[in-house]
C-alpha cells in the first residue's frame, strides 16, 4: 500500500540521504529513547555513528568536521541532550559553521496531550524556540508529507549561509513513510546583483590600479566560503602582498613570499601594523572586526583608503554596493587590475625562514622555547587546533602552509572546543594528524573526549600546557583564587581511559624530554599521544605578554 502511494521512503532515510548528499559520512552524538529508531536507521546506512561522551562534545566534533567538510551533523535526545549541545551551536552560529543538529523528541500523541514526559522542561516548543535564536533555520518534523521539503530547506540553508540549523524529529516520525528524495532543486549559492557587481568592480579596479602600495587583508569569511584557492590565484596573479588575521590565519600559505604577516591592530608586529595602516588602498576581504582580530579594537584603519567586501556587500570609501557576494567580487577583480611587481622589490624576509632549534638536554622547559620547538615540529600532514589562552597567542606565530591546517575558535572562544573538535577533524581527514594545543583549564572542560579519540583509534597528538590554572586570566587581571584548578596527572589519562598500547601519555619537564616525546610521537604515526608540558605558573608566550601589557595599559 505504501508503495502504491509512492511513499517508498521514511523520514529517517530521507534525512540520511540528504545528509550524505551534503557530504556527511559521520554523525556524532549521544543516544536517548526519543532518537533510537532514527539511530537504527543510521547504523543501517553508510553513515558512521561516532558516540561521544556528552552532547557538547558531539557538537564540537561536528563543528570541527564541518569546518573542513562543508557540513557536519550531531544527533541528540530531547532537552537533556539538546540543551547540552547548545553552547556548541551558539559557537557555530558566531563563527559561521554549518552544523546540523538533529534532536529526537516525544511522539505526537504525547505532545498533543501535553503529557509530562521525561526530559520535558516546560512546553513542547521550548527547545525549538531556543534553537531558533542560534540557527539560521529550524523545524519540527511533525508531518511526513511536509517533512521532505522542510529537511531540504533547512539543510540547504546551513550550506548556503554557513550557519547551524536545527531539525527536531519526534520519535513517531522516524519510521513514518514519505516520498523518496528527488534531485535537489534548491540553489546553494547566494545571489549577486550583476549591476551592483559591475559598478563596484569599476570603482575597485580603478582604485587598485591607481594605488601606490595596495595590500590585501584576508579575513575569515574567505575561509568559511571556501575561497582560499581563488584568493591565492588572485594575489599571485597580481603579485599583491597580503596579510591575514588570527581567525583567518593560514587561509593563504604563511611561507609565501607575498605574505607580510598577521594583522591584529595594535597587537600586531610593528612592521605589519605600519604596512597595513599606511597602505593607500587596503583591500579588506571577508574581515570580521572582532576584538581578538583587531587587538581589542586598537586597529587604525582609514575607511577612506579601503575597499571592504564581505557579508554580501562591498563598501568603497563612502559608496555602498549591496548584494555582492565575496567570491563573485574576488573573481571579478581578477580581470582589470594591473599586475604589480612586488616580489622584485621585496625579497623574502627572514620571517619566512623557520629558525633551527637546538635543545639543551636538562634545561627546564619554558614557554618561549617550547613554542619555538613546536613551530618547527608541525608539518603539512598535521592539523593544529589551538585553544583560547596562551595556546592561540603562541600558535599565532607558528608558520602554517595549508589553509586547513589551522583551526581556532577565534571569535566565540569557548575553551574546551579543541579536544572534541579533533575527533571530528580526524574522522573527516583520516590521512592527517590532529595536533591539539590546549591549556590545562581548557583541557579539563572536555577531557572525556580523549576517551572517544582512543576508541576511534585517532592518532591525535594532544599537547596539554600544564601551568597550573587559568594563566590568561592571571595575565589580564589581578590574580585570584578563581584561577586555580585541580592539578591532574595528565600523562596518566591515556592509560586510565583504557588506551592500552595505542595511546601513550608522556610528561615533559625539560627540553631533552620534549625532544624525545616529539620524536617518538612523530615516529609512531598510528598512536595517540598526550604530552603533558610542565611550565611555571606565570610563564607565557611573547604574544600573551603583549596582550597582558595592552590590557593593563587600558586599565
Ligand atoms: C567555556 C568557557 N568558559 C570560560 C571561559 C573564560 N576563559 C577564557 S580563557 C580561560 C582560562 C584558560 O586557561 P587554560 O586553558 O589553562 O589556558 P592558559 O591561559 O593557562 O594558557 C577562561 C576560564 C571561556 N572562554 N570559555
Ligand atoms: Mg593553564
Amino acid at each position: 500500500m505504501v508503495e502504491n502511494n509512492g511513499l517508498t521512503c521514511t523520514v529517517s532515510r530521507y534525512l540520511l540521504q540528504r545528509l550524505q548528499e551534503a557530504g556527511i559520512r559521520h554523525l556524532f552524538g549521544v543516544p536517548g529513547d526519543y532518537v533510537l529508531d532514527f539511530l537504527d536507521e543510521v547504523v543501517a546506512s553508510p553513515i558512521q555513528w561516532v558516540g561521544t561522551c556528552n552532547e557538547l562534545n558531539a557538537g564540537y566534533a561536528a563543528d570541527g568536521y564541518a569546518r573542513l567538510n562543508g557540513a557536519g551533523a550531531a544527533v541528540v535526545t530531547y532537552c537533556v541532550g539538546g540543551f547540552c549541545i547548545l553552547n556548541a551551536v551558539a559557537g557555530a552560529y558566531a563563527e559561521r559553521v554549518p552544523l546540523i543538529v538533529i534532536s529526537g523528541a516525544p511522539p505526537a500523541r504525547r505532545r498533543e496531550a501535553g503529557a509530562l514526559v521525561h526530559h520535558l522542561v516546560s512546553d513542547y516548543y521550548l527547545q525549538l524556540d531556543v534553537f531558533k535564536k542560534v540557527t539560521i533555520d529550524a523545524a519540527i518534523l511533525t508531518n511526513p508529507v511536509t517533512a521532505p521539503d522542510e529537511i531540504d530547506r533547512v539543510i540547504c540553508n546551513a550550506i548556503l549561509h554557513k550557519l547551524p540549523v536545527y531539525l527536531e524529529l519526534p520519535a513517531d516520525m522516524a519510521h513514518a513513510p514519505c516520498r523518496p528524495p528527488a534531485p535537489l532543486s534548491r540553489s546553494v549559492t547566494l545571489h549577486t546583483d550583476d549591476e551592483s557587481l559591475r559598478s563596484c568592480l569599476r570603482e575597485a579596479v580603478e582604485r587598485l590600479n591607481r594605488a601606490g602600495n595596495p595590500i590585501v587583508l584576508v579575513g575569515v569569511e574567505t575561509q568559511r566560503f571556501g575561497l582560499g584557492s581563488s584568493l591565492l590565484q588572485f594575489v599571485e596573479g597580481l603579485e599583491l602582498p597580503f596579510a591575514t588575521m588570527l581567525s583567518s590565519k593560514s587561509v593563504l600559505p604563511e611561507l609565501h613570499p607575498q605574505f607580510i604577516g598577521i594583522y591584529q591592530g595594535g597587537w600586531s608586529r610593528e612592521k605589519v601594523r605600519q604596512q597595513i595602516e599606511s597602505s593607500d588602498c587596503l583591500l579588506s576581504l571577508g574581515v570580521w572586526k572582532t576584538d581578538m582580530d583587531t587587538g581589542m579594537f586598537s586597529d587604525k584603519l582609514d575607511s577612506r583608503r579601503m575597499i571592504v567586501a564581505g557579508n554580501g556587500h562591498v563598501r568603497i570609501g563612502d559608496h555602498d554596493y549591496p548584494n555582492v557576494q565575496l567570491g563573485d567580487f574576488i573573481r571579478g577583480l581578477m580581470t582589470g587590475v594591473h599586475p604589480r611587481s612586488y616580489l622584485s622589490s621585496h625579497p623574502a624576509e627572514p620571517y619566512h625562514v623557520r629558525p633551527p632549534f637546538l635543545p639543551e638536554e636538562s634545561k627546564k622547559l619554558t614557554a618561549i622555547r617550547l613554542y619555538e620547538r613546536l613551530d618547527a615540529f608541525l608539518d603539512d600532514r598535521m592539523i593544529l587546533l589551538a585553544e583560547p589562552g596562551d595556546s592561540f597567542c603562541a600558535a599565532l606565530e607558528f608558520h602554517i602552509e595549508e589553509a586547513e591546517n589551522f583551526i581556532v575558535q577565534a571569535f566565540y572562544t569557548s575553551i574546551g572546543y579543541c579536544t572534541p573538535a579533533a575527533l571530528g577533524v580526524s574522522c573527516v581527514r583520516p590521512g592527517k594528524r590532529p595536533v591539539v594545543l590546549s591549556g590545562d583549564g581548557a583541557f579539563q572542560m572536555t577531557a572525556q573526549e580523549l576517551s572517544t579519540l582512543i576508541r576511534q583509534r585517532c592518532p591525535a597528538i594532544i599537547l596539554v600546557l600544564n601551568n597550573d590554572g587559568y594563566l590568561v586570566e592571571r595575565v589580564l587581571h589581578e590574580d585570584g583564587p578563581y584561577n586555580d584548578i585541580q592539578m591532574w596527572n595528565y600523562a596518566d589519562l591515556p592509560a586510565a581511559l583504557g588506551g592500552g598500547t595505542h595511546a601513550v601519555g608522556i610528561r615533559v619537564t625539560t627540553e631533552g624530554e620534549l625532544e624525545r616525546a616529539l620524536t617518538t610521537a612523530a615516529a609512531e604515526q598510528d598512536k595517540l599521544f598526550l604530552i603533558e608540558l610542565c611550565l611555571s605558573k606565570l610563564d607565557c608566550s611573547a604574544g600573551l605578554k603583549r596582550l597582558g601589557d595592552a590590557f593593563r595599559k587600558k586599565g
